[in-house]
């Protein structure tokens, strides 16, 4: 595992316009690196919101998930501070020139790797199928640090360029790097990069944020739509309504319910709670009626 410090990731034109560079390098390398994108009142709410989920209780379940990792699944409704995250424009300008237009939130979770975490076994979110490599990658994935994350504390390890590799090709750990990260910053990567978390060989704790967007004709990792119900989703943007999957693929109407788009559902579901706080406010008993 090779040591790779922030300095190490600018090599690019100053002059370019950042999301020109940052999919150069995504094009090039399958990864990018964008420091300082949260301020400290964002990573404060968020780190609040996460710490009230995080109880030692939610171990995972499998090598995959980490025995001493935690995940909080579900954000949105959990701890509505990652909506920023989600929409931040810097990584969907990536997102938006590497996959399709529509393009879903797959999955939204935060991680804490605990010391005396094994590494996780190098993989791709986008290995999904027999479909031959190379070839375009299928998702955006992005980890937002919310901590330090250092190669002794389980930094996600990720090997560069394995995005053009062919099938037969895999990877060893060697071959993998291991980013210095600093809080607010986020590592982003293509779905063909083979990357996991690694081991946290330290005495302190990693904390992140997860969150990968896939094409949208392939299922999301979380059902986003059952997760995030519409009342709930009212209260985000559209932007982020679309995202968990409360609109139609354009052309083919993939995602349709009852043959109508889903963002009905939450659009009606606003509409309702309005009705609500209407009959609320009028009513002499202050019931629901
Ligand atoms: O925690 C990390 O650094 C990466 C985790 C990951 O790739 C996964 O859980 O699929």
């Amino acid at each position: 595992m090779t040591k790779v410090e922030p300095e190490e990731f600018r090599y690019f034109e100053e002059s370019a316009a950042p999301s020109s560079r940052d999919v150069e390098a995504m094009r090039r390398d399958g990864y990018v690196v964008l420091e300082g994108l949260l301020d400290d009142s964002q990573l404060e709410a968020l780190r609040c919101e996460i710490e009230a989920q995080l109880r030692r209780t939610q171990w995972g379940r499998n090598e995959f998930e980490g025995k001493k990792t935690e995940r909080v699944y579900s954000m949105l409704v959990k701890c509505p501070s990652v909506a920023p995250l989600v929409e931040h424009p810097r990584v969907l300008s990536i997102a938006d020139a590497l996959l399709s237009p529509s393009y879903l939130l797959a999955a939204c979770q935060g991680t804490r790797i605990h010391p005396g975490e094994t590494a996780q076994v190098l993989h791709c979110d986008d290995e999904i199928g027999a479909a031959p490599r190379p070839r375009s990658s299928l998702s955006v994935s992005v980890m937002w640090a919310l901590s330090d994350y250092t190669p002794e504390n389980g930094s996600t390890l990720l090997v560069p360029r394995s995005h053009a590799w062919k099938s037969d090709r895999r990877p060893d750990p060697d071959e993998a790097i291991s980013l210095t990260i600093s809080p607010g910053s986020a590592l982003v990567w293509l779905g063909g990069v083979y990357h996991g978390g690694g081991a946290n060989v330290s005495n302190s704790c990693r904390t992140g944020v997860s969150i990968i967007y896939f094409e949208p004709w392939l299922r999301q990792v979380e059902n986003m739509t059952l997760a995030v119900a519409p009342d709930v989703a009212a209260s985000y943007s559209e932007r982020i309504q679309r995202l968990l999957g409360y609109g139609v693929l354009q052309g083919l109407f993939f995602g349709h319910v009852d043959g109508r788009d889903p963002i009905g559902l939450v659009r009606a579901a606003k509409e309702c709670d309005a009705s609500r706080r209407t009959v609320r406010k009028d009513s002499p008993s202050g019931e629901f009626q």
